[in-house]
């Protein structure tokens, strides 16, 4: 159906223009309308010798990339050719005022359904650098996603040299059997799900799996130059370490917001992070080749994908030096797949750039704290006659201050607008966990959640504090939390439990870093803060996809402010129906 469609279709000339810089552009504050379009159509792609039909954007995987520049205004049509209900999210995208274009089924919009298209229309504002984005409905993103790059406005330049060149590097997940199947008997039988098969750099395994040489990201540089790595963890369910063999990254910008740079040799990623990176090539031909690695951090007592995936960086071979067909190749050493320690120095050193032209605007005052349990937990077995292959013969299950979300029939942005929310959900989300119980030490025995559709509802510009306290119920883990529609300051972390008395003297109120997604380390806690400025319904959930689907996730009401340009828009005409 969709292949008469170009992969990416851009409207008029202007905007292929802008994609290479030229000398002009429209009006720094109004920006250019860039047209994308998306068909959602499957594509058979073999990978590890196996052969399936997946979904995807225009039959390509990973998808297409989308390029804008700050103040632009996108408009992506996406139009349903599959049998799957479909909607996808700009993850990072503020979408001010626009959350009717922010994509989590039944949150923001009903799914698009078989035949049926939508047209996302959102502006990018005061963000640049990668973000990305990917279907959000059950475990569909595991094929469906892309890079969203956003350059900076016209004659700003980025706050360090200039690279050579530029690479996305999306890590994926492969999964031989259907990842819709597998999610769907996990939350059947109760127990874990299947991990996956092998990691993906841009789709590809690479040679350490069986049946994959032929499918391995190979990127040829040039020696003394820099490159802009894009980094983006689009795996379901594992943070990732990533390192290249003898070379070293300059972390310059986390999820489109620019950091003090700092180096490493190794850099972890949660899923639903972003990290652009320069890599500085060797001055002179090294006369050898260089592995890419990525394998997870895991901090959880489930069976996982301990595999690595492995790209390949190749110099260009200079003319003077004759044929080097068996150059060595270098390998990195990645830390332990449990090295906390590295993480928290890693996490440590991420600052906002804080200059005047970046400022880092952290809310001094505090109008709301909310203090939010994370963790695992089990509900009961709904099949009378059968043991469910959860602990104990339940069900595995996850929650926000013991409520796990139910998944509402219509979208709740949708009913609030409407003012037909009565009874879809309740506005009355715990602002504390109801009982205290010591978060990281021996767990309690009964570790049944409770279960709701419940939104927390914050009037226009509020200033928030939330504390994320991982729990050590069925074992301590560390939770990536992405929050919708905003971008957040990560004040303060520690491990176990957050000492309200302590902790906030040292909160960093100075250059924290800001941004969409952050890990709430294994057996500890998180403080964030940001401003509620941006009317809507904003999910806010785990970015482990089976901690989703197990019910980690909640969502805020942000009401609209008095002003006129303080209301969400009327929802768009094509808006889809449930
Ligand atoms: C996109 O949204 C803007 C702001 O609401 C509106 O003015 C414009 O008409 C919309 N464009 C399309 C194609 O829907
Ligand atoms: C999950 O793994 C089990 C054990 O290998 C297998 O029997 C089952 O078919 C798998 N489920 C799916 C959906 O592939
Ligand atoms: C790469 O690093 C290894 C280990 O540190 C070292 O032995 C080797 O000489 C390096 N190779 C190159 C080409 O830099
Ligand atoms: C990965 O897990 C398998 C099965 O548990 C084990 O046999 C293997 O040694 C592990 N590999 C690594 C690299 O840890
Ligand atoms: C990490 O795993 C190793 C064995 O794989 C174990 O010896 C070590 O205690 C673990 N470290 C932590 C911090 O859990
Ligand atoms: C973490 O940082 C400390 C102090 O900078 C250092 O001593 C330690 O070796 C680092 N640990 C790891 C695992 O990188
Ligand atoms: C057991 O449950 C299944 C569905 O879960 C049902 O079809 C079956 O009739 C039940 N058996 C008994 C003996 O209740
Ligand atoms: C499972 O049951 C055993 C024995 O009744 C108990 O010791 C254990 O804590 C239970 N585990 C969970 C996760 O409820
Ligand atoms: C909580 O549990 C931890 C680990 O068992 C223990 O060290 C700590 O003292 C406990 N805290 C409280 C307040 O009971
Ligand atoms: C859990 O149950 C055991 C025995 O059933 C009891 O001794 C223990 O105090 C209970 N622990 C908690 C935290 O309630
Ligand atoms: C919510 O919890 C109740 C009580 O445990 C349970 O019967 C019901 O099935 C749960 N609902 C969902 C959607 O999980
Ligand atoms: C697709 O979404 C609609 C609207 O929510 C729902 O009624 C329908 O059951 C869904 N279809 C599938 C295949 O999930
Ligand atoms: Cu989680």
């Amino acid at each position: 159906m969709g292949e008469n469609f170009p992969s990416i279709m851009f409207i008029g000339v202007l905007t292929l223009a802008l994609c290479v810089f030229p000398g002009f552009v429209l009006s720094q504050n109004e920006g250019t309308i860039r047209h994308y379009k998306f068909n959602i159509q499957m594509k058979t792609v073999t990978r590890l010798c196996h052969t399936k039909s997946v979904v995807t954007v225009n039959g390509k995987f990973p998808g297409p990339r989308i390029t804008a520049m700050e103040g632009d205004r996108l408009l992506i049509e996406v139009v349903n050719h599959v049998p799957n209900n479909i909607s996808i999210h700009w993850h990072g995208i503020r979408q001010l005022r626009s959350g009717w274009s922010d994509g989590p089924a039944y949150i923001t919009q009903c799914p698009i359904q078989t035949g049926q298209s939508y047209v996302y229309n959102f502006t990018v504002v005061g963000q640049r650098g990668t973000l990305w984005w990917h279907a959000h409905i059950s475990w569909l993103r595991s094929t469906l996603y892309g890079p969203i790059i956003i350059l900076p406005k016209q004659g700003t330049p980025y706050p360090f040299a200039k690279p050579y060149n530029e690479v996305p590097i999306i890590f994926g997940e492969w999964f031989n059997a259907d990842p819709e199947a597998i999610i769907s008997q996990a939350l059947q039988t109760g127990g874990g799900p299947n991990v996956s098969d092998a990691y993906t750099i841009n789709g590809l395994p690479g040679p350490l799996y069986n049946c994959s040489t032929k499918d391995t990201f190979k990127l040829k540089v040039k020696p003394g130059k820099t490159y802009l790595f894009r980094l983006i963890n689009a795996a379901l369910n594992d943070e990732l370490f990533f390192s290249v063999a003898n070379h070293t990254f300059t972390v310059v910008e986390t999820d489109a917001i620019y950091v003090k740079p700092f180096e490493t040799e190794t850099l972890v990623i949660t899923p639903g992070q972003t990290t652009n990176v320069l890599l500085k090539t060797k001055s002179h031909f090294p006369n050898a080749s260089f592995f890419m690695m990525a394998r997870p951090y895991v901090t959880g007592q489930g069976t996982f994908d301990n595999s690595t995936v492995a790209g390949i960086l190749n110099y260009v071979i200079p003319s003077n030096i004759r044929h080097s067909k068996k150059l060595p190749l270098f390998t990195p050493s990645l830390p332990a797949l449990n090295d906390t320690n590295f993480v928290t120095n890693f996490t440590n050193k991420l600052r906002s750039l804080a200059t005047p032209q970046f400022p880092a605007n952290v809310p001094k005052k505090v109008d709301k704290h909310f203090f939010f349990t994370v963790g695992l937990g089990t509900s009961p077995c709904d099949k009378r006659n059968q043991t469910c292959q959860g602990p104990n013969g339940t069900k595995f299950s996850a929650s926000v201050n013991n409520v796990s979300f139910v998944q509402p029939n219509t979208a709740l942005l949708q009913a609030h607008y409407s003012g037909q929310s009565n009874g879809l959900y309740s506005p009355y989300f715990p602002v504390n966990p109801l009982h205290w119980f010591n978060y990281t030490g021996t767990p309690p025995n009964n570790t049944m959640v409770s279960n709701g559709t419940k939104l927390m509802v914050l009037p226009f510009n509020t200033s928030v504090e939330l504390i994320m306290q991982d729990t050590s119920i069925l074992g301590a883990e560390s939770h990536p939390l992405h929050l919708h529609g905003f971008n957040f300051f990560v004040v303060g972390q520690g491990f176990g439990n957050f000492d309200p008395n302590k902790d906030p003297k040292n909160f960093n109120l100075v250059d924290p870093i800001e941004r969409n997604t952050m890990g709430v380390p294994s057996g500890g806690w998180v403080a964030i803060r940001f401003l509620a400025d941006n009317p809507g319904v904003w999910f806010m959930h785990c970015h482990l996809e089976v901690h989703t689907s197990w019910g980690l996730k909640m969502a805020w009401l942000v009401l609209d402010g008095k002003l006129p340009n303080q209301k969400l828009l009327p929802p768009p005409a094509d808006l889809p129906k449930c």
